[in-house]
């Protein structure tokens, strides 16, 4: 990394160090846990602005990325609201991006994601679709922020240790990849954790059987060089940009 992108993270807070812990799951399972990151205050303004964003939107919800059948996304979220900064600026986020990537990388996006009861279900997917000659390159960082408990039976989502070290997508190797896989486990946490995790980690979102409330965040960062998932310079708003940092600017390369 030159010294402009050395010094924006510096400013950004991402040159904190990531314990001998995170470092060994990121390596090894392709992902890591942290909890007690959102505190009450936070997650009640969260879990307000997205319900709010959700009424306000209507049938806009999401234009700007996808929606998805038996789920409410909101999409954009970097543009609807100040509460969101912490979140994709996290210096505990950025720092472990700085560790997978091991270069120069910026936001894909922030999407909201709820699963309606019963529905939900994805196959294992990893997030970048495209084949990887280039392997073991790193393209894509997502992190699921918790906002309300998460637990096997509202549908927590489901991810495969170590399947960030396979070349492979899921769809060319596995026989049916909506079929329970025997190494998933699942991100069963209280509101306010968030996973940080390698995004060609093989996971998915399940169903919410139970039907309980179970909004999360999807903050995805990506190499530099790639194109994000939402392009940033198309959607930020005026009221946004006013309130931006370089720093943040940077990364969001706007
Ligand atoms: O929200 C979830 O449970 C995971 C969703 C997911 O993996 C996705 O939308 O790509």
């Amino acid at each position: 990394m030159d010294t402009i992108e050395e010094r924006h993270l510096d400013a950004l807070g991402a040159n904190l160090p990531l314990t001998p812990q995170m470092i060994d799951e990121l390596e090894t399972h392709g992902f890591t846990i942290i909890h007690n990151v959102v505190d009450q205050d936070w997650l009640a303004e969260m879990r307000r602005t997205v319900d709010m964003l959700v009424e306000r939107e209507g049938d806009q919800l999401a234009i700007e990325h996808h929606q998805e059948e038996t789920v409410t996304r909101v999409a954009n979220l970097i543009n609807k609201g100040t509460v969101w900064e912490k979140v994709w600026a996290h210096p505990t986020v950025l720092a472990a991006c700085k560790h997978i990537f091991g270069g120069a990388f910026k936001i894909s996006s922030l999407n909201a994601r709820e699963a309606h009861p019963g529905g939900g279900h994805q196959p294992l997917h990893a997030d970048w679709k495209k084949p990887r000659p280039d392997y073991p390159k790193v393209h894509l960082v997502n992190t699921i922020w918790a906002i309300d408990d998460l637990c096997k039976e509202n549908g927590a989502p489901r991810i495969i240790p170590g399947t960030h070290l396979r070349p492979e997508l899921p769809e060319d190797v596995l026989d049916d990849p909506e079929a329970t896989h025997p190494n998933e486990v699942y991100l069963e946490c209280p509101a306010g954790s968030v996973m940080i995790f390698n995004a060609h980690t093989w996971h998915g979102g399940m169903i919410n059987h139970l039907g309980t409330r179970r909004r999360v965040l999807h903050g995805l960062y990506i190499d530099r060089a790639d194109d994000a998932q939402q392009d940033q310079k198309k959607w930020l708003t005026q009221e946004t940009s006013s309130r931006l940092t370089p720093a943040q600017k940077w990364l969001l390369e706007v």
